[in-house]
């Protein structure tokens, strides 16, 4: 069931993934916060999801902002190394 404006990619690419967690930082501040990570598992029907979102922060927030800067390269593979292993759709939306 594919939802208006968005597309799951199948095989995403690292640009792919970029576009992605822009669109998952919905505040665009340019951070992904555990509240922004949530929604993405709540809305994916993921058990769990507050716990899901803290677990998937602590592993990917490498200086221990509390966030994930989708600036840098090292914590944005850490979290598509995490939604590849979690089988997370990579909602992209088409505009
Ligand atoms: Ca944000």
């Amino acid at each position: 069931m594919a939802m208006q404006g968005v597309f799951t990619v199948i095989n995403p690419t690292e640009a792919d993934f970029i576009k992605w967690l822009k669109s998952v930082d919905t505040n665009k501040d340019g951070f992904i916060s555990k509240e922004e990570l949530q929604e993405v598992l709540r809305m994916q029907k993921f058990w769990f999801p507050g716990w899901r979102a803290g677990r998937a922060l602590n592993r990917a927030d490498l200086n221990h902002n509390g966030l994930i800067d989708i600036g840098s390269k090292d914590e944005v593979a850490k979290i598509i190394e995490y939604a590849k292993a979690r089988g997370i759709r990579i909602n992209i939306p088409t505009s």
